[in-house]
């Protein structure tokens, strides 16, 4: 191509409106990684997202909510929109909420596409429904993952008995899909009661409160789900402070730095450990692609790591435990 012609195209992408800041080389396009706070989750997705971006030689943004909350997570997807990258990849903190200030950023010309938690109903490319626009989803299958706890927490606690979920908020399409799942399946269990689902705003200790409030109410509770992070950290501490520990079985989603060594106290029975770094490197792997005009899938599911006793201290279980 002429020397000419390379300043031509040059003139042309950065002018075309929307142009990232690195449309100027659409071979290195620009991603951003917006998570949903700051927990040890989604450090091991960023390592993830790293990893594929220094395969495909592009540049990685990141910044993270210090708390879970739409006031935290749009005035950065804000900032990011003024960045103008390529392809912005996404937990939604709110499945209605983040409808619009997405929408506002595909509109911008950024590409978009989601990890971990989706908008709308997580059906994305179908042309139904107003959240539909995102290109891709790349995430745990959350209501298989909420039937995986039931399952295990039914074993763990002899088919009968009382048990409840410790959750963080309502609106989260991963967690709310949890709890669907854990509630179906336990109605193949009619020995086990099901209380009123808490909620802990994210908060470990305000989940280690509910437990020692339900369990004031409901002396003979068998057991406690603990629907992610915080959740199943509050729900083990509660069940602790009230030396129930092993008592009340407790079943957790992630697996956070230390939860081998609540397994091996006997603590927590079952971790769900999810793989956030397969949904940071496929992320990027699927907005490098996009950048590139490629045809994405609009779903990739990453799978689970059931953790216990038993293999705990096997390597290749052991490698899914989430790091800060
Ligand atoms: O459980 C994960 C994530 O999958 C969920 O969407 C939100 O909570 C976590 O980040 C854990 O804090």
């Amino acid at each position: 191509m002429s020397a000419f012609c390379r300043v031509l195209l040059l003139g042309a992408l950065l002018l075309a409106p929307g142009a990232g800041p690195a449309a100027a080389d659409a071979d290195k396009p620009v991603i951003a990684l917006l998570p949903g706070v700051v927990d040890p989750f989604y450090f091991t997705m960023r390592r993830g997202a790293e990893k594929a971006a220094k395969e495909e030689g592009v540049q990685l943004l990141f910044q993270i909510p210090k708390t879970w909350n739409t006031t935290e997570q749009v005035p950065i997807l804000r900032a990011f929109v003024a960045k103008k990258p390529d392809v912005l990849l996404i937990a939604p903190v709110d499945k209605q909420q983040l409808i619009r200030p997405l929408k506002e950023a595909q509109g911008a010309g950024i590409k978009i596409i989601t990890v971990d938690t989706f908008i709308d109903d997580g059906k994305y490319q179908d042309g139904k429904g107003p959240g539909d626009f995102p290109l891709s989803f790349v995430a745990s299958d959350n209501t298989e993952g909420g039937r995986i706890a039931a399952r295990a927490l039914a074993k763990a606690i002899g088919g009968k008995g009382t048990v409840y979920c410790e959750n963080n908020k309502p609106g989260i399409s991963s967690t709310d899909q949890r709890v669907q799942g854990f509630l179906e399946e336990m109605k193949a269990h009619p020995d086990i009661k099901v209380l009123a689902t808490q909620y802990n705003e994210d908060d470990a200790n305000r989940a280690a409160s509910n437990v020692s409030a339900v369990l004031a109410r409901n002396p003979n509770l068998a057991g406690v789900f603990g629907v992610n992070t915080f959740s199943g950290m509050g729900a083990a501490e509660g069940v602790k402070r009230a030396g129930k520990t092993g008592k009340v079985k407790v079943v957790v989603f992630d697996a956070v730095p230390g939860i081998d060594k609540q397994i091996k106290s006997g603590l927590v029975d079952i971790a769900i450990a999810q793989k956030p770094a397969d949904m940071g490197y496929w992320g990027v792997k699927y907005a490098v692609g996009a950048a590139r005009g490629k045809k994405i899938p609009t779903e990739r599911g990453t799978g689970f790591v059931v953790m216990d006793k038993s293999n705990i201290d096997r390597p290749d279980v052991r490698q899914y435990i989430y790091s800060n």
